[in-house]
């Protein structure tokens, strides 16, 4: 049987060649046109970016390489006894672009397991921050203590052909992935749990094994870890942390250096700080109101409130989509079968039915229906997790599977270094004019 590196390896050899002639026979052919809006605002709608791993269609929500979530939670191997899909599976289907096998799925959890332990000198590294440093800061010290085990670092120092490029990446990657958990879980138990640190379990699936390192013996936050990873991994190209990711790594910067660019865009909180922003949200909505569980009319007068003071509703909106959020839904039906009855669950399906609405009375607001961030906060606190500050490094953890396997893609299709063109404001004016001509070099 081929290992998972010699099957990346055929896939990518087969798209090289295909990328190439696209680019040989129809690199002329013109696919859309920019307008001058499109450059002030957040470059939305530009097509400028390939990413093999995952599509996003406005109305039809992610698709990883083709499969729907509905789809993945079907088709994608469990663990015994569970019913969501091994994060192990969809990166494999990410990686390689095929549906894997049960064995495949218990390959990659050995290969991350053999590939997991975490040197002390990265741990040391952030015993050195204060306690108090926000948890994402944590994480991202955390990955660029670890950087020093780069093996595409090593190799380039030394010497190495581009043809070989994708190699230590993909080493990178798959240390990466195999590290963090043990890294976000021992910030966990440093910062909310007195230090007390929970030894790996082996025998454990890779988010089953973060679960227990977290401290979450329950076989249903064993199971929500699986579905989060899964559903959190990726989002095609374009959004803050997969972009940043590929753009630094453009620059032959290493998986480390790449991947901890990219946290630090999933730390704002228009991007994946959003979902410590919703429950912290709900919560203070909740002190103010002085209910645990506020009707439609509380929660309506509070959204008002929120955006009288110039404020965004968080977990709503989203720059490409413009439907629920499929991410959300699966969350929702995770709730339906394990907690209906959780009355911070059930507020947040009532500002599901009292915010689209109110949200779509505003013209300027694109998209009024929730994200992903919308949900997954109250899920957490179900199971005792109420740190909120600390959700955005799962998002992170998550985020590794898609983002890495990209990497490995933009290496091994050889994509070169990301460098568009940019205008000044006084170039723009002229150009208004007829003065200048606004396409330089
Ligand atoms: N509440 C209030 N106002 C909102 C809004 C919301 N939820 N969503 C959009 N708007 C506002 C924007 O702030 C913008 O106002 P200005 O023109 O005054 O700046 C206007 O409506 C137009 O925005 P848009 O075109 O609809 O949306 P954008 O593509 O510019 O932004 C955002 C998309 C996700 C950043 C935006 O909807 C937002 O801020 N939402 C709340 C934060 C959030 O949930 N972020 C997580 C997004 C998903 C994600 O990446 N998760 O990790």
């Amino acid at each position: 049987m081929p290992t998972i590196q010699n099957k990346f390896k055929d896939k990518a050899d087969i798209v090289s060649a295909e990328v190439k002639d696209i680019v040989k026979n129809h690199g002329d052919r013109i696919i859309g046109e920019v307008k001058l809006s499109q450059i002030y605002q957040g470059m939305r709608g530009i097509t400028g970016l390939v990413t093999e791993t995952s599509l996003l269609d406005s109305y039809d929500g992610i698709r990883f390489r083709g499969y729907s979530i509905p789809e993945l939670k079907e088709k994608l191997p469990k663990a015994e006894g569970g019913s969501e899909p091994l994060p192990e599976g969809i990166f494999y289907l990410m990686l390689v672009g095929e549906l894997p096998t049960e064995e495949d799925v218990q390959n990659m959890s050995n290969l991350w397991q053999r590939r997991s332990h975490v040197p002390n000198y990265v741990l040391d590294t952030i015993e050195a921050l204060p306690e108090t440093a926000h948890p994402m800061t944590q994480f991202v010290v955390g990955i660029m203590a670890l950087q020093t085990e780069s093996h595409f670092a090593k190799k380039y120092a030394e010497g190495m052909s581009k043809q070989d490029y994708w190699l230590p990446v993909f080493d990178d990657a798959m240390d990466l992935i195999a590290r963090l958990p043990r890294i976000a879980a021992y910030i966990y138990r440093r910062k909310y749990k007195g230090g007390k640190h929970i030894q790996p379990n082996g025998l454990l699936d890779w988010a089953g094994n973060f679960a227990h390192m977290l401290g979450y013996e329950d076989e249903g936050f064993h199971e929500l870890m699986r579905l989060y990873m899964t559903i959190h991994s990726d989002h095609e190209g374009g959004n803050v942390s997969a972009h940043t990711t590929h753009l630094v790594g453009s620059a032959l910067s290493d998986p480390y250096l790449a991947f901890a660019a990219g946290m630090n865009g999933l730390a704002g909180p228009l991007h994946g700080l959003a979902n410590q922003e919703v429950i912290k949200w709900i919560f203070e909505m909740q002190k103010e109101i002085g209910s645990d569980l506020p009707n439609k009319e509380q929660i309506e007068a509070y959204v008002r409130k929120t955006l009288s003071e110039g404020k965004v509703v968080p977990g709503y909106g989203h720059a490409v989509l413009r439907k629920t959020d499929p991410r959300f839904e699966a969350q929702m039906q995770f709730g339906k079968k394990h907690m209906p009855d959780d009355k911070l669950v059930q507020t947040v399906w009532n500002i599901y039915e009292t915010v689209p609405p109110i949200l779509q009375s505003i013209a300027k607001i694109k998209n009024p229906w929730p994200n992903v961030d919308a949900h997954s906060g109250a899920l957490l606190v179900h199971y005792g997790m109420v740190e909120y500050e600390f959700y955005t490094v799962l998002f992170g953890v998550a985020r590794s599977l898609g983002v890495l396997a990209s990497l490995c893609w933009d290496r091994a299709l050889g994509y070169p270094l990301e460098r568009p063109k940019s205008v000044s404001n006084r170039l723009v004016k002229a150009w208004l004019e007829g003065k200048e001509e606004i396409w330089g070099d």
